[in-house]
């Protein structure tokens, strides 16, 4: 899994694509982020903020935001917007209560000008967990279908195991040749 994905970012990170990784603390980004460089790390840069860790694996650069931090905090998040083709939004599937705040953040987000042309994957993360939400559960509480202005996807993982990662990292690398 691990080499998969290196492959495919290698693959994808030679067209130079800025991606941000997003969500609520604990929705599994750092996992997600872990399973992706598992096998080879090519560079980090040093956290620049403490909700904010950016990673640069070839020419491809991440930049791993948490929007759980304090509402005071969320006003400078925009300076990173600058330049995203992707916007990753990780899902707690597990994690109902609080699934409207990271649909307010979407919605807030994709108004803004700097990511105009970002597409965004949801990963619907933890589905190892029983009892938790389905993707179609997730895309209707997050009113995906009103998103007309970008292309976006919406996939199940398990970040523990990488199960269903690299399919989202397909649908990137897909993405770009439309
Ligand atoms: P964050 O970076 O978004 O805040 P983390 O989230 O990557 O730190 O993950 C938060 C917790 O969720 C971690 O547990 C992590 O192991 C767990 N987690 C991440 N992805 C999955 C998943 O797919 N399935 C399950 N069951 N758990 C997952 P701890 O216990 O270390 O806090
Ligand atoms: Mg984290």
């Amino acid at each position: 899994m691990g080499f998969l994905l290196t492959k495919l970012m290698r693959l994808f990170s030679n067209e130079e694509h800025k991606v941000i990784i997003v969500g609520l603390d604990n929705a599994g980004k750092t996992t997600i982020l872990y399973q992706y460089l598992m096998s080879e790390v090519v560079h980090t840069s040093p956290t620049i903020g403490s909700n904010v860790e950016e990673i640069v694996v070839d020419k491809t650069k991440f930049v791993m935001w948490d929007i759980g931090g304090q509402e005071s905090l969320r006003s400078s998040w925009s300076t990173y917007y600058t330049n995203s083709d992707f916007v990753i939004l990780v899902i707690d599937s597990t994690d109902r209560e609080r699934l409207h705040i990271s649909k307010k953040e979407l919605h807030e987000m994709l108004q803004n000008d700097d990511l105009r042309k970002a597409r965004l994957l949801v990963y619907a993360n933890k589905q190892d967990v029983k009892g938790c939400m389905s993707a179609a559960e997730i895309s209707q509480q997050l009113n995906l279908t009103s998103v007309k202005d970008h292309a976006w996807h919406i996939q199940t993982c398990c970040a523990l195991t990488g199960n269903g990662l690299s399919a989202g990292v397909e649908w990137m690398i897909e993405s770009t040749k439309r």
